[in-house]
């Protein structure tokens, strides 16, 4: 495989599509070596067919305010892959959203389902909709507007969405109601759900509790615990509220979170009943941070700026994608941080990642430490087919094993012959390989 001519003819077909580019451009070239070993995967041209979604769909979402002013939103869904289960990924509602930023997350989402062990294609899909502002009617028309044409190209056996920046339960609720109408089936089509109406425990937290989990793994391997470390978390959404919470009943402390304002740092740590508040701030739809040290005498807030330059043990990347770059990392590197553990979804720029792993600290992706969330729809899915729900200790448990697991998987893959483990190369070459061989074996199609 020539991964300069492959990227060279993607990008001439998706111009301007960085994200996109940039997410395939990693996983090319973890698993070039793996590939060129391998004739059989080029003779059945699984990088060509790997690479392009098995189906992209745009729709017009028009809805009105409670003004009764008339807007018009673009939804997407992109169905990247089946191989090896029914597509699965979440849905982002921010006025960033487009093509390039939903066929990056749906073509990592392939691979990190692959690594949760269980049976999950790759999808993504979302809107340009700003939530921010806006009041519960009018999430509720925007959410059913989007389900209008959604509910189509869904369902439990076909493709189920969960939530992701800018969808949570309140959203899910929305979508589902209106799924529930038009198809009149109350059935698993969507993940993330109440719990009173086929929604798993852990859910919420588990994509931050996945990824502390993961963290721990990591400093496992160096004979280090989390008890007594300090932490450096951006974000202060759904990813960012678990894995604060976790890390507190791990024994750390948490000194930052973040918000598009810029960021808090508290010295004493975000514990308690800071953690309520900071639901408290998400909830209020205003997503600001700043606020937080107005209530917390030992917070400050640090404006537009992001919060890499405060010294600590770990870095929890929990916002967004390319949050994190290379200056960032270099403070980082300077003061002392050992791990890296990403909550988001490629929060960590190229230029950083080379410079973690140059440096040989420990550096998981996103697509193995964040992968949590969606083993826990997995989870969802399971407890949906069997019309039952597990307790939270036996969700948690399953859980905390599929961390451990995709953990074991990404070092038996990305070990390498000084012992240093590359969690990108493993995390690649492990989800590509079990995605590969189920396409070989289903033809080409
Ligand atoms: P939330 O909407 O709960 O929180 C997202 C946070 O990131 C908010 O503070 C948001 O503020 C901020 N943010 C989003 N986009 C940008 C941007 N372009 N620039 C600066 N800040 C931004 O989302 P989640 O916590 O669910 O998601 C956080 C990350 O975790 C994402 O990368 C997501 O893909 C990933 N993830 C989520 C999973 C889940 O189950 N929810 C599972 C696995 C990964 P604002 O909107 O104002 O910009
Ligand atoms: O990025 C992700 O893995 C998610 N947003 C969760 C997807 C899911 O289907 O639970």
């Amino acid at each position: 495989m020539d991964v300069t001519k492959i990227l060279q003819s993607l990008e001439q077909r998706n111009p301007g599509e960085t994200e996109y580019l940039q997410a395939v451009h990693e996983v090319l070239v973890s698993i070039a070596g793996v590939y060129n070993q391998n004739p059989h995967f080029k003779s059945a041209n699984i990088i060509e067919r790997i690479i392009e979604p098995d189906r992209v769909l745009t729709f017009k979402v028009p809805w009105v305010d409670d003004e009764g002013n008339v807007h018009v939103n673009r939804g997407f869904r992109i169905q990247f892959n089946n191989a090896i289960g029914p597509y699965k990924g979440g849905l982002r509602f921010h006025p960033s959203v487009n093509l390039s930023i939903l066929k990056f997350l749906g073509f990592e989402q392939i691979f990190k389902n692959a690594l949760t062990t269980l049976p999950m294609g790759g999808a993504k899909g979302g809107s340009d909709f700003q939530p921010k502002g806006k009041s519960n009617n009018e999430i509720m028309r925007f959410c059913q507007s989007f389900m209008l044409e959604l509910w189509r190209i869904i369902g439990p056996e076909t493709d189920v969405p969960a939530g992701d920046i800018g969808v949570g339960g309140r959203e899910i609720g929305f979508l589902f109601g209106a799924y529930k109408k038009l198809t009149n089936e109350h059935v698993g089509v969507l993940t993330g759900k109440g719990i009173n109406w086929g929604g798993s425990l852990i859910r919420p937290e588990a994509t931050g509790f996945g990824a502390v989990y993961f963290a721990q793994e990591m400093l496992q391997t160096k004979k280090l615990s989390l008890a007594g470390k300090t932490v450096a978390v951006s974000g202060f959404g759904n990813v960012a509220w678990g894995a604060v919470t976790k890390l507190n009943e791990l024994g750390a402390k948490v000194v930052t979170l973040s918000g598009p304002d810029g960021y808090i740092f508290d010295e004493k740590g975000i514990s308690g009943d800071k953690i309520a508040y900071m639901l408290e701030l998400r909830a209020s739809n205003n997503d600001i941070i700043a606020p937080f040290a107005d209530e917390f005498d030992s917070a400050v807030f640090v404006s537009g700026k992001r919060p890499w330059e405060i010294k600590c043990d770990l870095a929890m990347p929990c916002a967004t994608q390319n949050e994190l770059d290379k200056n960032d990392a270099l403070q980082l590197i300077n003061n002392g941080c050992i791990c890296i553990c990403e909550g988001a979804n490629m929060p960590c720029t190229p230029e950083a990642i080379e410079l973690f792993q140059g440096n040989k600290l420990l550096y998981a992706p996103g697509k193995a430490a964040n992968a949590g969330g969606v083993a826990t729809s997995g989870l969802e899915m399971t407890q949906n087919s069997m019309k039952l729900g597990w307790p939270r200790d036996e969700v948690d448990q399953r859980l905390h094993l599929i961390m451990q697991a995709i953990h074991e998987t990404c070092r038996k893959y990305g070990t390498q012959p000084d012992g240093y483990v590359d969690y990108v190369k493993g995390a690649n070459i492990a989800g590509f390989l079990k995605v590969a061989n189920a396409m070989i074996d289903q033809g080409v199609i």
